[in-house]
């Protein structure tokens, strides 16, 4: 049977989420971004789509800057996970996601997520540093990334979606059947 999935990558303004789902997704991805200063902005959100053994997981990357968040509900809505994106290039950027990270976990405390500390080729701040500034509790995992980076990206699909089955049934994915770069689990 297939199982759907409902992903969400959330992280401020040029996190790397757009990148995270061109990346991941094996359908042409939906975008919504436009030109900004130097780069570019998503306005509405980034669709991706993958299938990881017997589910399959839409992905949902949420606008960062924070005149968008009107939307950040509508777009979390009965999401399963989330993974919660930072620069760890820059201290400033890790601070820009501490209000959208106390968002995220106090409007949906109970949902599971992992934080990805994203541009792990430049990084600045080390995992310890993102985890301190952003609250992450001890049981929260912080995994490090680099987002155009295929293999790291499957690898914290894989991180986030052992935790859901840890949460769900108390015990992590079964070694096994893989999805593409043998560093796959057999899923739920
Ligand atoms: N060096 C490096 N650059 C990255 C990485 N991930 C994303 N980027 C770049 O960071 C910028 C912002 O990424 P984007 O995906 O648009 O961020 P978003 O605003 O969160 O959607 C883009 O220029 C990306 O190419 C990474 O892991 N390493
Ligand atoms: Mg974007």
């Amino acid at each position: 049977m297939v199982k759907v999935f409902k992903l969400v990558i959330a992280g401020p303004y040029g996190a790397g989420k757009t990148t995270f789902v061109k990346t991941l997704s094996e359908v042409v991805p939906i975008e919504t971004d436009v030109p900004a200063p130097g780069k570019s902005t998503t306005v509405a959100f980034d669709y991706g789509k993958i299938r990881v053994n017997d589910i399959v997981v839409h992905l949902f990357g949420i606008p960062g800057q924070e005149r968008f968040n009107f939307l950040w509900r509508i777009i979390a809505r009965g999401m399963h996970a989330y993974i919660f994106m930072v620069d760890s290039s820059s201290l400033e950027s890790v601070k820009s996601a501490i209000f959208m990270y106390n968002y995220f976990t106090s409007t949906f405390p109970t949902t599971p997520h992992v934080v990805a500390a994203n541009k792990q080729d430049i990084a600045k701040v080390d995992i310890n540093n993102v985890r301190m500034i952003l609250g992450v509790k001890p049981d929260i995992k912080v995994v490090p990334l680099i987002a155009i980076n295929k293999k790291m990206v499957l690898e914290t699909l894989v991180v986030l979606l052992d935790e859901v089955h840890r949460l769900m049934y108390g015990s992590s994915f079964q070694q096994g059947n893989s999805h593409g770069t043998g560093n796959e689990k057999t899923l739920m």
